[in-house]
């Protein structure tokens, strides 16, 4: 997730993250707890003044361990190859690809605030069909996903729109299938909170990402107002950890082509190098925490990925 109106600081990313994500949630559908599920932080806005940053007190998704994350890896490859055994996906080699329908959720306070229009929404939409065709830059991927508004829904609630009680509401709210994304757009302290496909199975009524409202183009939030943190928490939501998971290792974000990073991207320093392994680090990428002016890519393994995790938990 992206986090908002904190300094950066990559020593708290990892450490605080689910405890300031759903504070009241109730018990979860699954045997792991809600906020250990959706906390996946991403970035803080300096709209303030303050440090830039996407860091924050925690993730913008659920905290991975090394350990579990060979967990998923192997679960995931398992899924995989049973499925082509069944003739379920696309053949190896092939990328799957589909238009996923979106549900945008407007969770508006009592009085109305934390409203967006519907031109908003639609360049929303449009920001994510550009940003996952690969648009933006000719080194980027075309994802082969592409997205329509299927529905869009306004609320009035204090609670909902301050992000409390989120369990609860999304399950309430959501609309749709696996294949469906969900976007709750939300006043909170980060840009945005996303869950994983992996964990779709155990807690479906939970399952899509959490904006904050004024992220969407045209909003307040200065250098996070191009809607490209729905890109970023998309891009969770796909199954794409950020480019520093792992930090300096060779396996970091599961993908070849991203080279590691030691810690999060605030702003856009060209040439930054935080890691002695090949490669500049990958500013550019959704998967970091730069500005919204400064992504410009998903990369070809990161497609890769996307497609693998469909098959293997959305499709
Ligand atoms: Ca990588
Ligand atoms: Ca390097
Ligand atoms: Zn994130």
């Amino acid at each position: 997730m992206r986090t908002v109106l904190r300094p950066r600081s990559a020593a708290l990313l990892f450490t605080g993250a689910a405890l300031a994500l759903s504070p009241l949630a109730g018990p979860a559908d699954a045997t792991l707890p809600v906020d250990r599920i959706d906390a996946a932080i991403c970035y803080t806005p300096d709209q303030h003044g303050g440090v830039a940053a996407k860091g924050g007190p925690g993730g913008d998704t659920r905290e991975v361990s090394a350990s579990e994350q060979r967990a998923i890896e192997a679960r995931t490859a398992a899924i995989l190859k049973a499925k082509r055994e069944r003739g379920i996906g696309v053949p190896k080699g092939a990328l799957a690809a589909a238009t996923v329908p979106v549900y945008v959720h407007v969770m508006r306070d009592a009085a109305g605030n934390g409203d967006v229009t519907d031109t908003q929404i639609s360049q929303q939409i449009a920001v994510l069909n550009n940003t996952f065709a690969g648009q933006e830059s000719s080194a980027a991927a075309n994802t082969g996903f592409s997205f329509t508004l299927a529905g869009t829904f306004r609320y009035n609630n204090n609670n909902w729109h301050k992000d409390k009680q989120s369990s609860t509401y999304r399950k309430r709210t959501r609309q749709g299938g696996a294949n469906a994304l969900n976007i709750w757009l939300v006043d909170f302290a980060y840009l945005g909170i996303a869950t994983f496909p992996w964990d779709y199975d155990r807690s479906p009524g939970i399952d899509g990402i959490r904006v904050h409202f004024d992220s969407l183009p045209g909003g307040s939030i200065a250098n996070y107002n191009l809607g490209e943190t729905a890109t970023h928490e998309a891009g969770h939501w796909f199954g794409l950890y950020h480019t520093f998971q792992g930090g300096c290792t060779t396996t970091n974000d599961e993908v070849g082509d991203t080279a590691a990073q030691s810690s999060p991207t605030s702003g856009c320093p060209e040439g930054r190098d935080s890691c002695p392994l090949p490669g500049l680090d990958p500013i550019h990428n959704y998967m970091d925490y730069s500005y919204d002016s400064c992504y410009n890519q998903f990369t070809p393994g990161q497609s890769t990925r996307i497609s693998n995790m469909w098959t293997a938990y959305r499709a």
